[in-house]
């Protein structure tokens, strides 16, 4: 009974390593953190002095957000990824000065750790905290969809690790109704293929979006004009949520 009652009840809990986070059920505590250490510990820039993972309990109940669907188009440069950025969102209506101050974020030398926030019309930049932009947190995945999804990029050739965690963030970001679009460039220099996502254009991988060897990268959210940034950010930082569907 006693089990019944805890599997009606499960607590959630956000873990943290350095480079991995998820809401977990208190059940895939232990498993969880085997993978994150043993990522950590096989992590191709060495073997790290410490691992620090902090498990922390989340009050309120995890909300469902739908997981975007995942499509990839052909590219094979840099300009030409920029081309098709430019043409897909200017076809929902973003400006091309706020398509510009995007690239020149994503591609300077100076990266930040979380996200810029950008606004629509007027292309201004509006986290309060550059240097730490903001940190998505507190996102998780329904383990029959993280099986299904699992098993689809199994098929594609693809870093299913690195694949499914954008997705997850891109499909909390894309969530909110004051997010118009995201665009990533992965700051891994070995890491190639970029992404685009919002709620109507759904996730959309564009391989080439720089070369390899590049440091550069980020993410840019690009939120409507009025939005409450604190709001936002208060959702993106501390609301948890759960990808299904
Ligand atoms: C993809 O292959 O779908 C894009 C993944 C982007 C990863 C960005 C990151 O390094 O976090």
């Amino acid at each position: 009974q006693k089990s019944e009652v805890r599997s009606q009840n499960p607590k959630t809990y956000e873990i943290h390593i350095s480079g991995a986070e998820g809401v977990y059920e208190d059940a895939e505590i232990l498993k969880i953190v085997k993978e994150y250490t043993n990522r950590a510990l096989n992590h191709p820039k060495g073997k790290p002095d410490n691992i620090v993972i902090t498990l922390e309990q989340i009050k309120q109940i995890p909300q469902k957000v739908p997981m975007l669907p995942v499509i990839t188009l052909k590219c094979n440069s840099p300009d030409k990824a920029k081309e098709m950025i430019f043409q897909i969102l200017s076809d929902i209506g973003v400006p091309a000065r706020t398509i510009k101050n995007s690239f020149k974020i994503l591609t300077s030398p100076r990266t930040m750790r979380g996200a810029a926030i950008i606004l629509k019309e007027s292309g201004v930049r509006v986290e309060p905290d550059r240097e730490r932009g903001v940190r998505v947190s507190r996102l998780g995945i329904e383990k029959n969809t993280e099986k299904i999804l699992v098993r689809k990029l199994s098929k594609m050739k693809v870093s299913i690790t690195t694949v499914k965690e954008a997705l997850i963030l891109a499909s909390k970001v894309a969530a909110y109704t004051d997010v118009i679009a995201e665009i990533c460039i992965s700051d891994d220099p070995d890491y190639t293929t970029g992404y685009i996502a919002s709620k109507r254009l759904g996730y959309i991988r564009i391989p080439n979006i720089k070369s390899h060897g590049q440091n550069y990268g980020g993410r840019v959210f690009i939120v409507r004009e009025n939005t409450n940034i604190n709001r936002l950010i208060k959702y993106l930082e501390k609301t948890p949520i759960i990808i299904s569907g």
